[in-house]
């Protein structure tokens, strides 16, 4: 009988833990190096992408992602944004690697290293595309190409753009006022490195027993209350995420310690990106915490903190928690796209011209979440959800409250619509829900395989 007990515990305890999870805050791929953006009262997040198969046992990534949300706990899925394809100068097939994207005057550029052929620029009318190459060509000339990864761009309080980048040098440029190309007069080419002083990035012990800086990669640049920031990846591999200040963008720039450091399900890189929104502070990173996940295939997390007093970050820990508290509630009687999602098993995302983003679930009992939905006190009165199936029958939908095995408010069996890209909007009646509740989708089907495609969803009131 105990035994039984405990075996029963354990179960709970593994489910709630999953129903709690939050990290990694992308399920449906592998992502890495998020580059968070505030904008127009959305966090836009462009992340690189760690392809499910691996070639050569490297970074195998030939694009960049982006997803947004309102309130920080459901991430809506925009697709790749921006391909190695856009950089018609570069021959590279390989190489996407860390971004950063950042508006000026409504304009939307995006930065993108290519490993091995250095950075270039992308620009945009929206945060989520779409990106074209508006140089043609290299932004960054510098003396080693191979060198030039991991672009960090800050618009200073004067209009100054600055781009800082490097593995293991830590160089900047000034942009001029277009932000697609570099003011010449900083030195050579327009290019200067950041001097590495042991006061400016710490130390540590060299592979051949040498003192050296901590500097490694994944420089994020910003300010925050007259102190300029510069949080990177330090430390060599494995990487702990450090930081340093200055009270001038050019420096000199004071060592702090470290942020983050190595825990188990974390990869042998990181990556951070710091943003506000809302009135909290948040801390993005990445760590192999997916099932499947290692060094290359990596995934997007992000943990809520708060400066200290005197503007020093304290040292933060990964959970599987990650955000506990959204900042803002989800309005069920608008139309929400199915790929708008807390956490979700079993489901991928893709893009189609008829309906832009629409999710896939691969296989029975895959299912979404969708966190704090918010039906008001009238309540509910019919769902509705826009779907399609290529499989001739057995195939549903059931609309569950709060849990995976919680109250069944309907279930709507998916009419056969001959193809996956043959569409049906279908209305079922359900049970009146009010107040706040998470909402969990879960896709039944009774072959093996693709089940159904679904696009969007709404409540009427
Ligand atoms: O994701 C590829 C590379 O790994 C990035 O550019 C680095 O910052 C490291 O995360």
């Amino acid at each position: 009988m105990l035994k039984y007990l405990s075996l029963l515990l354990v179960i709970l305890a593994t489910q709630s833990t999953l129903l709690r999870a939050q990290n990694p805050i992308i399920q449906t791929y592998y992502t890495a190096d998020p580059a968070p953006m505030v904008y127009n009262g959305r966090v836009y997040l462009y992340t690189t992408h760690d392809e499910d198969e691996t070639v050569d046992n490297f970074f195998t990534m030939y694009d960049w992602r982006c997803y947004s949300t309102a309130d920080m706990v459901n991430w809506t899925d925009h697709g790749a944004v921006a391909s190695l394809k856009d950089f018609k100068w570069s021959e590279r097939t390989n190489g996407a690697w860390a971004p950063q994207c950042i508006e000026r005057n409504g304009k939307f550029y995006l930065y993108c290293p290519i490993h091995g052929d250095g950075i270039g620029v992308l620009v945009a009318d929206s945060p989520e595309g779409p990106f074209i190459d508006p140089i043609g060509k290299r932004l960054i000339e510098s003396d080693n190409i191979w060198l030039d990864i991991d672009p960090t761009v800050i618009i200073d309080d004067d209009g100054q753009a600055y781009l800082f980048w490097g593995n293991p040098a830590l160089k900047y440029a000034k942009l001029n006022e277009d932000m697609i190309s570099c003011d010449m007069s900083l030195g050579d080419n327009g290019v200067k490195s950041v001097e590495m002083t042991h006061e400016g990035f710490g130390t540590k012990e060299g592979r051949d027993g040498e003192i050296v800086t901590t500097y490694t990669e994944g420089p994020w640049v910003y300010k925050d209350n007259d102190i300029y920031y510069l949080v990177y990846a330090a430390a060599g591999i494995p990487e702990y995420i450090a930081y340093s200040t200055s009270s001038s963008i050019e420096g000199p720039w004071e060592y702090k310690g470290f942020i983050m450091e190595r825990a188990d399900q974390l990869a042998f890189t990181n990556h951070p990106g710091i943003i506000d929104f809302k009135e909290n502070s948040y801390f993005f990173y990445h760590s192999q915490g997916l099932p499947g996940g290692e060094g290359f295939r990596r995934s997007v997390c992000v943990e809520q903190f708060s400066y200290n007093a005197d503007g020093s970050i304290p040292l933060l820990h990964p959970t599987k928690d990650g955000v506990k508290k959204g900042v803002a509630y989800l309005n069920p009687y608008r139309k929400v796209e199915a790929e708008t999602i807390a956490w979700s098993e079993g489901v991928k995302t893709y893009s189609s011209r008829l309906t832009g983003m629409y999710l896939t679930a691969k296989h029975n009992d895959a299912f979404t979440k969708v966190r704090d939905v918010d039906f008001r006190e009238k309540g509910s009165g019919s769902f509705t959800a826009q779907l399609a199936t290529s499989l001739t029958g057995g195939v549903s939908m059931e609309v569950r409250l709060d849990s995976l095995t919680g109250k069944l408010i309907g279930t709507v069996d998916v009419p056969q619509t001959g193809s996956d890209e043959e569409w049906a909007l279908t209305t079922i009646d359900v049970e009146k829900i009010t107040g706040i509740h998470d909402l969990y989708f879960v896709f039944k089907g009774t072959v093996s395989g693709d089940i159904l495609n679904f696009d969007y969803w709404s409540f009427s009131e």
